[in-house]
């Protein structure tokens, strides 16, 4: 049947009328159905070996334009629609963005579930259907409020499978009911599936303290997201999501093998599991124990799960590495605690040292540990990162096992972060080097052969001029936030942590403003945005925020210094917000501490929308500078050997720079009378001390660095052709982050699933 006429008989039988009398939910809806229908036609990927993507977060963003594109549908539906007079923008817009992820790790398995099905492979995800996604932000009185985020309507892309498995928790059993969300590979002609477990009978509240006792938990398991927190408060729950993930996961992999005619025995031949970051860790224990309950030894379990499992780290923050105590399993799953400690007495059978035991002094279990000994590979998300887990974070272990390591740069979907949201971009790429890039992102260095094409930089100009007024219409409309869209667009977007160091770039606004209010007026106008969510429990994330959000009022306030600097902070950050501000950015902010970030993909979502990157040699930034050159990128900061150098040592002091007068003044702004005036005296105070006295990740250190850094790439900016050359030359080299390369390793080394 023809599309228009599926449309039709859709609507009709839905709603009763044809598209032409739907409003735009019902248009959406019909949409949604149609989308859902066609893609479950599809059939999924010929099986050799199968990959299961064990993660606690997916933050897919909308699926409809995803969806469509994927299925080739995008251009006739709109045509579809256009011819109604209707525009597929609005309609998408009806789409609650479903936030199952906290930041660059959730967005990161979207990413890779998007290519593993482009390219045809066998892999599926595995996670919680968590009822309230992560928090909406709200700003009162310039400061974070969070608000529950019900992303799940009546139709939504959740399929029920029918399927269950009981879950076995100290004490009692729950049912874990799975649905299935489709995704459709692009041009590939199949789809794999994203499984989320949820409960039976999910409560209809979230948001109210939980008593651990068994009927809360039997409501409230998959509730909500974990916010990325470093309180230790409402941890269990925690721990009971991840069991239940984890034990209903294992047992649908056991059951597919079964349907596929394979024994447990052949699990490794058959089955590859991806475990993304520690969250999804007790999957080892829980599958050595199912599988002994099916009859193998211990040794053959313990043999079967290691050649099973390949484990991703995401982090070498100490703080963000999960240990759970032993008595916390025992409460939660008292049938893997003998299984942990029979993995640690072995482990402590080879290898004395305690720094790489499973089960530490305190009763602790290391999560990461337990993945190292009894997985097969051990990655990181860039080259750097990788290599400071080799030599400093996980050494010990990479002197154990030195074949397990492999570095993964991690990578991101062109078709969402340049074709999807940047279409007339991806028009011009089209023009110049045809659509070989939309396969193929490593294509894309043909641009370079335009570098000296004076129309096609003026098109790279015009067509980031035109995504810049879009986003300040956008802006207005929804946040009555104004800004000069002539203006330069600085941008940082990203979770709010002190070591991604958005108080470096506050400090650089002070600096800024106090420069005008002494008459010495910038190169030229600049806006700051930024987007940033803080976990509701991290105090001085919170005081970031509040500190921003002053100076955009103090700013908004000074007629003398509007016109040169503006700041907005975007009201709740979400996927479809970087959508339309990465496509409008001229300078992308990658500031953090070097050896901090892991990687970055935001860094590489700016690049290949023709933003120039300011940064710090940390994560990705290394690799990005390498591949545009020094021209093309601006780079400042203390390198990440240094720093390690000053942790190890603990010589950092940052009272000692506080007291020049450059950093001086720009620290004790935060308490002066004019900020003093706007915010909460006891945060900015707080704040203020912090950076002295403390600057746990050396703002300090290199904030003349970053602010000498900053203002010549401000005035490069000037130069218009100049400019146009370097976002020319980003998006040309940008094609190296295409998540199908990062995914086409990690099948070539870890995976080898056909
Ligand atoms: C911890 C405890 C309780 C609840 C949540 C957490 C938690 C959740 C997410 C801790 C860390 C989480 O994510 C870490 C993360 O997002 N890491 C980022 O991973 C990206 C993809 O590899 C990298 O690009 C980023 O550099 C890295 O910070």
């Amino acid at each position: 049947m023809e599309l228009k006429e599926r449309f039709w008989q859709l609507t009709q039988e839905r709603f009763g009328r044809a598209p032409d009398q739907c409003d735009d939910g019902q248009l959406y809806e019909g949409l949604l159905l149609l989308t859902q229908q066609m893609a479950q036609s599809l059939p999924a990927p010929d099986s050799g070996r199968k990959l299961y993507y064990f993660s606690a977060e997916f933050l897919m963003g909308k699926l409809l334009s995803n969806n469509l594109l994927a299925l080739g549908l995008y251009d006739p539906v709109k045509k579809i629609l256009s011819d109604l007079g209707r525009d597929l923008g609005i309609i998408e817009s009806m789409e609650p963005e479903p936030s199952l992820g906290n930041g660059g790790l959730g967005r990161l398995a979207a990413c890779f579930l998007d290519s593993i099905a482009a390219l045809g492979l066998p892999g599926d995800g595995v996670g919680l259907n968590y009822h309230y996604g992560l928090f909406r932000q709200k700003f009162v009185h310039n400061k974070q409020a969070e608000e529950p985020d019900p992303w799940i309507q009546p139709d939504s892309w959740l399929i029920a499978t029918g399927r269950t498995f009981s879950v076995p928790f100290g004490g009692f059993d729950l049912t874990a009911v799975l649905y299935d969300i489709v995704v459709p590979g692009a041009g590939s002609g199949c789809a794999n599936r994203l499984h989320l477990f949820d409960v039976e009978r999910p409560a209809p509240q979230p948001w109210v303290g939980i008593s651990f006792d068994k009927e809360d938990i039997a409501h409230r398991l998959t509730s909500f997201l974990y916010p990325d927190d470093s309180d230790e408060a409402g941890r269990r729950l925690r721990v009971y999501q991840q069991y239940f993930m984890v034990s209903a996961g294992a047992q649908l992999i056991l059951t597919e093998l079964e349907e596929r005619g394979f024994s447990p025995r052949q699990l490794s031949d058959h089955v590859v599991i991806q475990i993304n970051d520690t969250h999804p860790s007790m999957v080892i224990p829980e599958l050595i124990r199912l599988l002994t309950d099916r009859g193998l030894s211990m040794d053959e379990a313990i043999d079967q799960v290691s050649r099973t499992c390949a484990y991703t780290n995401h982090t070498i923050l100490a703080e963000a590495l999960e240990k759970w105590p032993l008595s916390f399993l025992q409460d939660v799953a008292p049938q893997l605690v003998p299984i942990i400690q029979e993995l640690d007495r072995r482990v402590r059978e080879d290898h004395p040292d305690p720094r790489v035991a499973i089960l530490d002094s305190q009763g602790l279990v290391h999560m990461a540990h337990m993945d190292i000994h009894y997985g097969f590979s051990v990655n990181g998300v860039a080259a750097l990162h990788t290599q400071i887990l080799k030599e400093s974070e996980l050494k010990p272990f990479y002197d154990l096992y030195p074949q397990k390591f492999n570095n993964k740069t991690n990578g991101i979907t062109f078709r969402r972060w340049l074709e999807a949201c940047n279409p007339s971009l991806a028009g011009l790429i089209d023009q110049c080097i045809g659509g070989g890039w939309r396969k193929d992102p490593r294509q894309l260095e043909d641009l370079l052969n335009f570098g000296d094409d004076p129309a096609v930089l003026e098109r790279l100009l015009a067509i980031k001029q035109d995504n810049k007024n879009q986003l300040c219409r956008l802006l207005w409309a929804e946040q009555s936030i104004a800004l000069d869209p002539q203006s330069i667009f600085d941008i940082q977007i990203k979770r709010l942590h002190e070591y991604k160091r958005q108080q470096m770039n506050a400090l650089y606004i002070i600096r800024k403003y106090l420069d005008i209010k002494a008459g010495r007026l910038p190169q030229r106008p600049v806006s700051v945005l930024f987007g940033a969510k803080a976990a509701p429990a991290y105090t001085m994330a919170k005081h970031i925020i509040h500190l921003i959000l002053c100076l955009q009022q103090l700013i908004e306030r000074d007629p003398q210094v509007r016109p040169w600097l503006r700041v907005a902070m975007v009201e709740n950050y979400n996927v479809t917000w970087a959508e339309r501000l990465i496509p409008a950015c001229d300078i992308s902010e990658q500031i953090s501490l070097a050896s901090k970030e892991a990687s970055g993909t935001g860094n590489m979502k700016f690049m290949a929308n023709g933003a120039v990157t300011l940064g710090t040699m940390d994560g990705a930034n290394v690799e990005i500078a390498q591949l545009v050159g020094p021209e093309n990128i601006y780079t400042f900061g203390v390198q990440s050997g240094q720093v390690i150098q000053m942790y190890d040592e603990g010589s950092y002091r940052p009272l000692d720079l506080y007291h020049r007068p450059s950093i001086e003044e720009l620290v004790d702004f935060l308490v002066s009378p004019e900020l003093l005036s706007i915010g909460d005296p006891a945060c900015l105070s707080a704040l203020w001390n912090d950076m002295k006295c403390k600057d746990w990740f050396m703002a300090l250190l290199d904030t003349e660095d970053y602010i000498a850094a900053r203002d010549q790439c401000v005035g490069d900016y000037g130069d218009r052709q100049g400019w146009a050359k370097k976002m020319l030359v980003n998006i040309a080299r940008s094609g190296y982050f295409s998540a199908d390369r990062t995914i086409q390793e990690y099948d070539q080394d870890i995976w080898r699933l056909k």
